[in-house]
């Protein structure tokens, strides 16, 4: 019988062996890379982006988010991902690597330049119509809803 406290112990171990899961999974895995920029390498007059900020990849692929310039991270959007994926956020100026399994669309952000327009989508396999429209009309503040705006127009 295990006591009280191998169970912690073992429930730990269980907890701490997810925490590291995503970065180990995508080894070997076809890996898709996303730059975050203070400037467009494409258009210099665009600022706080990810390049690119749309990608469409297929279910088990992984988003590596590459923190090419300093300041940047990479979070999901409420309402944004698909309800049986997870969320999540990764640490400023840290590149993170992700797997997506769930199909669907994500939409991204970066925490501190949200406002200004640093957002991106992610489409893993198939979307529904159904699951488009209601991402397109989560609503947005500052720059963020005008990029969307644009995302969205080029799914369509
Ligand atoms: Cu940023």
């Amino acid at each position: 019988m295990l006591t009280r406290f191998c169970k912690i112990v073992l429930a730990l171990m269980f907890c701490s062996s997810f925490a590291v899961a995503e970065a180990s999974d995508c080894q070997g895995v076809m890996t898709h890379e996303v730059q975050m920029l203070n400037k467009s390498a494409a258009d210099p007059k665009i600022k706080m982006v990810f390049e690119p900020s749309y990608i469409a990849i297929a279910p088990g692929d992984c988003v590596k988010f590459l923190p090419t310039s300093k300041g940047h991270n990479a979070e999901t959007i409420k309402k944004m991902y698909p309800k049986a994926a997870k969320k999540f956020k990764s640490k400023v100026n840290k590149e993170f690597v992700v797997r997506l399994e769930v199909e669907g669309l994500y939409g991204i952000k970066c925490t501190p330049h949200y406002q200004m327009g640093m957002v991106a989508l992610i489409q893993v396999g198939e979307v529904s119509e159904e699951s488009l429209s209601k991402s397109a009309k989560v609503k947005h503040r500052g720059k963020a809803k005008d990029r969307f705006k644009m995302l969205f127009s080029a799914l369509e």
